[in-house]
Parts: structure tokens; C-alpha cells; sequence
């Protein structure tokens, strides 16, 4: 039995609630209300609905000039459809399973209702041949991505995953507005997809193809003079990216849930699986310049060597105009904690035990726990400790939360996060308010691997 089988074997108690329809939909003014995310936008454009079709199939994926693979995409490409829409929208996602096997999709990041949030704890999987329409309103700018959200470690692997990007009514001004999803794909001799080994459940399946929206190592170009907007997404089963461009600075504009207080310019930014970086790229001068877009050497595993790894180019084109223009103020981030009280409502440990197969991978020292009911309008103060010799990306379903701490020391928080690397040993503690989306949620490492070896909790939403 593979790892993923034995996740599923495990949650079928979960499955088959019946679906209250009231609980599909949320009250975009009362969820503000709550100040449990970002700062509502002005709503000044008429909200649309907003349709998209996935078809999970069975495609070719050409990953490279010659090079082709037997791939899993929404709609026959990977990544699938990138969805663009505005704050206020409602997205009618219609999935359609032509796969062998089952499948959800999980809107990662979004503050949809529970009812919505495409995991085994909330719907049915549907079947092969089967659909199912998942529709919600857009509360946040910001950008996201989707992802199949059973099998996880073969399906995403095998390209299931695509970006939404939600704009809000008044985005700064760029030249260019780009999404970046990375990934890396782990091939066998004959090209196709490699079946997944029994160490990948130790740090998780890296592959050597390293992939910019599906293509391995693509020259971008950018003119000389301009500033553009890049958001990136990790859709890595496990590999991190310490981003650099080359060495040259660059300004890092947002995360998860949308624009930080303000930009910050670094020459690094570190990228755990899951999470979302939002970058201000330019302005350059040299005409002509390659600047590598790669991964500087991160250690997140005892037993993994760091390497340093490119992900593409961007070439320096000749100069334009241009128009970018990027407020001093992107973003009031309003702290969920104002009085210094840092103490924890509940700790979560990520844990490991070594098994005749390897490593079972725990939380609070059980497989796929089942964590505490949350209040809702109730402050949360979640420390997260990692008792094991790895790092853990730390994914929250549904709810955006505040660093607060980490190691125990108290930090500003900048943004609004789904997403924070644990580092090994370390221990990060996060802040959230639980708005009205009653039902059952979730959280777990997103390893994809030791998600499925059992790095995650449950938890419901009550009133
Ligand atoms: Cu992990």
C-alpha cells in the first residue's frame, strides 16, 4: 500500500457529511467585519460570476523542446487554465474527472466556506466520470492556486495544479503583470514520470526538471527600464526555493494573502512548497544581460545536499518606457494581537517516528490527528514546533494567520499568510480569528509526502 492509499484508507470516516446549501455561501460584509484577513477592498466594480471549466485528463506534456511526458492536467495542460478575476466575483469552477482515479480540488488560500474547500473532510471525491461545481465570492486580492487535493504526492506531481490571480480595485501600477508557477518533475530513463520511491517519504519527491509554468527552464524577457510584477507560486511536492535573480536586487511586494505593508528590497527570498511570493522585478539597464533565475543552495534536510538550481533566464531586452509606479503604502496590516500576549491557545508538534517502511510523520505524536474545535470570533494562537531534523511548510486551510513569533521572538507581522516554513527545530507561533465559515478544516505539512504520511490535523469550525 503506498502512502497516499493508506491517507485515504484513513479518511474515509471523514467523508459523506451531508451538505447544509446555507453553508455554501458566505456574506462577503460580515466576513470583513471579522478583521480576520486582509483590509476589505472598495468595492467598486459589480461583481460577476466568474466560469471556468477543469477537465482532470490524461494529456501529453510537451516539458521541453523534444521532450514530452504522459501528464495529468486540468483542461489537458499543465499547470492547468491560470483564472483571473476581481474581489467580489464569484468563481464557478466546473471539474469534470476523466482520470483513472479520484480527485477534489483545493482552493489554496482562498477564504472560501468549508463546504467548499475540496478536501476528503468536507465532499465526496468524485469518481471517475463524475463532476462536481464548486462556487464561492472572492474575498482577497491576492495571488492563489488550485490543486488536486486527493492522491496529492501522484497527482500534483503529475501536473494537476494551476494559479488564480484576484485583483483588487486599486493594484499598484506595473509594466508587466506575470505569474510564475514553479515546479520540478522527476522523470525516468524513458522520459515519463518516475514512480514514486520509498525514500521520497523521508524529504519528500524532488525532481531534476526544473519547470516555470510547465517549461523546463525558459528564457523571460524583460525590457530594459521597466519594473514588472511577479507572482510566484511553489507547486513543488517538496523542493524550496531560495529565489534569486542573479544576485541583483529585487523588491518583494506580497505573500500569500496579498500585498505586504510595504515593499522590502532583498537579493533572496526563501519559497516553501505551497506558499506565494509577490516580487517587483526591474528596473535593469544592461541591454542584452542573461540573469539566472534560480534557487541558491538551502539546506532543509540533514540528509538532502544544498545545491544551487536554475529555474530559467531573463534576458534584458531593448529599453521601453515605463509607466510602474509603487506606492510607499501597499497594504495596512492591522495586528490581530495588540496587547503583547503571546501566550499560545494550543501547540501543534510536528513529529516523526521511524517505521519498518521508513518514517511515519506525526503531529502532536499521531498520524493524521484530530485537533481541538475553534471558536469562531475567537483569537488563535497556534505555536508550531518542529521536533524533527527537517523543515516543515506549515499550511493553514481557509484562514489567513499573522507570524507572531518566531523561537520566541516576538516579530511585526508585514502580511497575511496561509503558508510559514518551520525550520528544523525551530518554532514559529501564528495568530488567526476564526470568521463565520463554520465545518471542518484543516492543516498540514505541505511535504506532499508527509502529508500523506501523516503530518497533518484536524479541526472543525464551530459557532
Ligand atoms: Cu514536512
Amino acid at each position: 500500500m503506498t502512502p497516499s492509499h493508506a491517507h485515504h484508507a484513513h479518511h474515509t470516516a471523514h467523508v459523506h457529511r451531508a451538505v447544509d446549501p446555507g453553508a455554501a455561501t458566505v456574506d462577503l460584509a460580515s466576513l470583513y467585519a471579522m478583521q480576520s484577513g486582509p483590509t476589505p477592498p472598495r468595492l467598486i466594480r459589480a461583481p460577476r460570476e466568474v466560469h471556468v471549466e477543469l477537465d482532470a485528463r490524461i494529456t501529453t506534456w510537451s516539458y521541453a523542446p523534444g521532450r514530452t511526458t504522459t501528464a495529468w492536467g486540468f483542461q489537458g495542460a499543465v499547470p492547468g487554465p491560470a483564472i483571473i478575476a476581481h474581489v467580489g466575483d464569484t468563481l464557478v469552477a466546473h471539474l469534470v474527472n476523466h482520470l483513472p482515479e479520484p480527485t477534489t480540488i483545493h482552493w489554496h488560500g482562498l477564504r472560501v466556506p468549508a463546504v467548499m474547500d475540496g478536501t476528503d473532510a468536507v465532499q465526496p471525491l468524485v469518481p471517475p466520470g463524475g463532476r462536481f461545481e464548486y462556487r464561492f465570492a472572492l474575498p482577497d486580492a491576492g495571488t492563489f492556486w488550485y490543486h488536486a487535493h486527493a492522491n496529492e504526492t501522484v497527482q500534483i506531481e503529475r501536473g494537476l495544479y494551476g494559479a488564480l490571480v484576484v485583483l483588487g480595485p486599486d493594484e499598484p501600477v506595473f509594466d508587466a503583470d506575470r505569474v510564475l508557477v514553479l515546479d520540478d518533475l522527476k522523470v525516468d530513463r524513458r522520459g515519463e514520470i518516475a514512480r514514486t520511491a520509498l525514500f521520497d517519504r523521508h524529504s519528500g519527491r524532488e525532481g531534476d526538471v526544473l519547470l516555470i509554468n510547465g517549461q523546463a527552464t525558459p528564457e523571460l524577457t524583460i525590457a530594459a527600464g521597466q519594473v514588472e510584477r511577479w507572482r510566484l507560486v511553489n507547486a513543488c511536492n517538496a523542493r524550496y526555493a531560495r529565489l534569486s535573480l542573479g544576485g541583483r536586487p529585487f523588491r518583494v511586494i506580497g505573500a500569500d494573502g496579498g500585498l505586504r505593508d510595504a515593499a522590502i528590497t532583498v537579493t533572496e527570498t526563501l519559497l516553501p512548497p505551497g506558499a506565494r511570493v509577490e516580487l517587483a522585478v526591474g528596473p535593469f539597464d544592461d541591454v542584452g544581460a542573461a540573469i539566472a533565475i534560480e534557487s541558491l543552495p538551502y539546506k532543509r534536510s540533514g540528509m538532502k545536499r544544498a545545491r544551487r538550481a536554475t529555474w530559467g533566464a531573463l534576458r534584458v531586452g531593448p529599453r521601453q518606457p515605463s509607466r510602474a509606479l509603487l506606492p510607499e503604502v501597499l497594504a495596512t496590516i492591522t495586528p490581530l494581537i495588540t496587547d503583547g500576549d503571546l501566550t499560545p491557545t494550543r501547540t501543534i508538534e510536528l513529529g516523526a517516528r521511524m517505521t519498518l517502511h521508513g518514517h511515519d510523520w506525526l503531529v502532536n505524536g499521531e498520524l493524521h490527528h484530530q485537533d481541538e474545535p475553534v471558536k469562531v470570533g475567537e483569537l488563535e494562537v497556534w505555536d508550531v514546533i518542529n521536533d524533527t531534523g527537517l523543515d516543515h511548510p506549515f499550511h493553514l486551510h481557509g484562514f489567513f494567520f499573522q507570524v507572531v513569533a518566531i523561537d520566541d521572538v516576538p516579530t511585526v507581522p508585514r502580511a497575511w499568510h496561509d503558508t510559514v516554513n518551520v525550520v528544523a527545530r525551530g518554532r514559529v507561533t501564528i495568530a488567526f480569528r476564526a470568521d463565520d465559515r463554520p465545518g471542518e478544516w484543516m492543516y498540514h505539512c505541505h511535504i506532499l509526502e508527509h502529508h500523506a504520511a501523516g503530518m497533518m490535523g484536524h479541526f472543525s469550525v464551530v459557532r
